[in-house]
């Protein structure tokens, strides 16, 4: 089954939007396979947005998701990184659709609430970056039957 990598970002801990975020990817059908809250060091930021790092807004981005406490999860389920992305809504908050996570609760771009991976390959480099092989949980959710 697919899995993919999200976080609450620094601004979603503080607004206490965790439990929110949680939920709705419950709700919909997923199945949680880790979770845990942390502070992201200077360098797996780096390694992590390494894609961006000749971006002018490298910096800023690297200070904000250092800055505090995120929660990182690892989640699983048919085509959950793309319906992942779908829920999370645009990059920019603005122009993100209403009943995604990024339109109902973001305001600005640097501070969009959740990441999420964008491919199989990001997926598996963050899963691999955020969490030990032992940390990542293998059972069987009774609601699966109603939910396939
Ligand atoms: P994504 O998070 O939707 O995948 P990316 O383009 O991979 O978007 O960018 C990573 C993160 O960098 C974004 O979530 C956002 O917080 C930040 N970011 C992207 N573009 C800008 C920008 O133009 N200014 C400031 N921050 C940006």
């Amino acid at each position: 089954m697919e899995k993919t990598f999200l976080m609450v970002k620094p601004d979603g801990v503080q607004r206490n939007l965790v439990g929110e975020i949680v939920k709705r990817f419950e709700a919909k059908g997923f199945k949680l396979a880790g979770a845990k809250l942390m502070v992201i060091s200077e360098s797996l930021a780096q390694n992590h947005y390494g894609e961006h790092k000749e971006r002018p807004f490298f910096g800023d981005l690297v200070e904000f998701i250092t800055s505090g406490p995120v929660f990182a999860m690892v989640w699983e389920g048919e085509n959950v990184i793309k319906t992942a992305r779908d829920m999370m809504g645009k990059t920019n908050p603005q122009e993100a659709a209403s009943g995604t996570i990024r339109g109902d609760y973001g305001m600005t771009v640097g501070k969009n609430v959740i990441h999420g991976s964008d491919s199989v390959e990001s997926a598996e480099r963050e899963i691999g970056l955020f969490f030990d092989k032992s940390e990542i949980v293998d059972y069987t959710k009774q609601d699966s039957t109603w939910i396939y």
